[in-house]
């Protein structure tokens, strides 16, 4: 077992990026790849020259085309990637649980990746690639779901070029305790096949185990150590470790990524950040990992080495019936005149031109790392649910310490609905700091609320003159959120605090789901408004 050695590791990333997948480069660099889910732009890639430290060089998944979907809830999309290098040429293997098991591929990441080359007659989820030495390509992944497909890693050879599979599915893992053994990797080191996968759910139980064979197919005998890592029945502020990808597996140093959620000193231990990805390096022994009674841990917040102040630009599932446009505040931002977008920028697929009118738009979400920016918003016709895309854009939270602030430019251009500030876990467990369409005296109230699996409760309200310019602020640390309004004109001092929420009503025990946190901008009503300053600071 590997409990109670509390050794510090090393966050690579911060805010929600799971399922860490990396592979090393022939430049000497390392890239990395994580799960996003309903999220677009999605498949973040970062690079690194160390393993240590990282930066973000794009999406892999970028264009409308690459994420089909006939309809999309939380937590489905994008599951677990693979990136491995072979020949010349990058593989990225994942699972869209709204479609099925796709490939994309690569020749310089920087640059961009294909369209989906979709696996036909692969089930499950959790793909992974394998090149052997003699140039044959498998697969593994998890069981299909049906009854014949017990818990366990099925393996077969494929043909990366076109998706087929060419061999039946065979069942050569089953894990230490058949509690969902997912997320395989499989890897070769002095003539042996060495499998890993992760285990016990992605919850509290979770660990990462290892065995090893002669051939790919097996039989593999277990690492006695198992699990490799796990932080179970710890107090250990990082929880929930595993999911582990290697590189380097047959040098004498290794480098292994892993996630984990940071939690809070509560009891029970509460976490609502998201998994991150981890790193470090370990050692070989008598062919087995030298991991050994390791346990990993890390500070609850940040110190500005693991990308807390990064800003991306999400929307939950690609966007059909809102619209927005992002940009840097410091740039001639988007002013909405004459019921035109000036100067939109990072649109994706080419869908918006410059000064183009909102009605041309249609599908369009922004890839934008602007920070502060000005976000302009077509009100949806719909709530938080995702059917037509939620009406919303927004960043990871990166740090249980942190602020969002954005000021509601044109309240009067709101002619129905809502609009504020969200702060999303997903579409059933969500906070918001709304403003009202104004009253026929030209009031309207700011509202901050919380939706917790149905039951709504108002935290605090404040009532304005449509003239003022308000700016929306939600606080984290911790413990939770604090709400608050800001108007010098309106308050003295300037801000008035509209109350807290405790933060495990957005905890993974409470809201479930496979991501974090997301703090955005919204509008769903009737109009076009526009929130100048939006920032975000960890
Ligand atoms: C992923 C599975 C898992 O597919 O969570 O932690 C699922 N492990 O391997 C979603 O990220």
């Amino acid at each position: 077992m590997t409990l109670f050695n509390c050794k510090p590791v090393h966050r690579i990333a911060s805010g929600f990026h799971p399922d860490p997948s990396i592979c090393a480069t022939p430049q000497g660099t390392y890239l990395m790849v994580n799960s996003s889910f309903e999220y677009f732009p999605g498949l973040p890639v970062f690079e690194s020259d160390d393993g240590e430290h990282w930066h973000k060089i794009g999406d892999a998944m970028n264009r409308t085309g690459q994420f089909p979907y006939e309809s999309m809830g939380n937590s489905q999309g994008i599951y677990a990637p693979t990136l491995r290098w072979y020949d010349g040429k990058y593989y990225l293997i994942v699972t869209n649980v709204n479609k099925g098991n796709m490939i994309l591929t690569s020749d310089d990441p920087h640059a961009g990746w294909s369209d989906p080359i979709w696996v036909d007659g692969w089930p499950g989820i959790d793909p992974s690639l394998f090149f052997d030495d003699d140039g044959a390509a498998y697969i593994c992944g998890n069981e299909g779901g049906g009854p014949d497909e017990p818990a366990g890693i099925y393996l077969s050879k494929i043909d990366v070029t076109n998706g087929t599979v060419l061999t039946k599915r065979r069942r050569i893992c089953g894990g230490i305790t058949g509690s969902n053994p997912e997320g395989p990797h499989m890897y070769k080191r002095d003539g042996l096949y060495y499998l890993m996968w992760a285990e016990g759910g992605t919850e509290s139980g979770h660990m990462e185990n290892i065995a090893r064979a002669a051939a790919p197919e097996g039989p593999y005998e277990m690492y006695p150590g198992n699990p490799l890592i796990t932080n179970r029945s710890t107090h250990l502020t990082l929880q929930a470790i595993g999911h582990c990808d290697c590189a380097h597996i047959d040098a004498e140093r290794t480098l292994m990524v892993f996630h984990g959620t940071r939690n809070n000193d509560e009891y029970p231990a509460q976490g609502w950040i998201g998994r991150e990805p981890y790193a470090v390096w370990f050692g070989w022994k008598d062919g087995w990992p030298e991991l050994a009674d390791q346990s990993y841990d890390c500070e609850l917040n940040g110190r500005g080495e693991s990308l807390e102040s990064d800003v991306e630009w999400v929307t939950p599932s690609i966007d059909k019936a809102g619209w927005y446009a992002v940009t840097p505040v410091a740039g001639n931002g988007p002013g909405l005149r004459n019921g035109r977008i000036h100067r939109p920028v990072g649109m994706m697929d080419g869908a918006v031109r410059e000064g183009a009118a909102m009605d041309d738009a249609h599908t369009t979400t922004v890839a934008s790392t602007a920070n502060p920016a000005m976000i302009a918003i077509r009100a949806a016709a719909q709530s938080f649910d995702l059917s037509q895309g939620a009406p919303m854009i927004g960043t990871r939270q990166t740090d249980f310490h942190c602020e969002f602030g954005a000021t509601l430019a044109n309240a009067d251009s709101l002619s129905a609905g809502e609009t504020g500030i969200a702060v999303y876990a997903n579409a059933d467990h969500y906070l918001t700091l709304a403003v009202h369409a104004a009253d026929s005296n030209g009031m309207f109230r700011v509202e901050a609320t919380v939706h917790n699996a149905g039951l709504v409760t108002l935290v605090g309200t404040v009532s304005m003159p449509v003239k003022v310019s308000p700016r929306l602020i939600v606080r984290g640390d911790e413990r939770g959120y604090a709400f608050a309004v800001a108007d010098t004109g309106a308050f003295a001092g300037g801000e008035r605090t509209l109350g807290r929420v405790p933060g495990k009503v957005l905890s993974f025990n409470n809201a479930g789901g496979f991501t974090g946190i997301l703090l955005g901008v919204y509008a769903h009503g009737r109009g076009d408004v526009t929130f100048a300053d939006v920032r975000y600071t960890a």
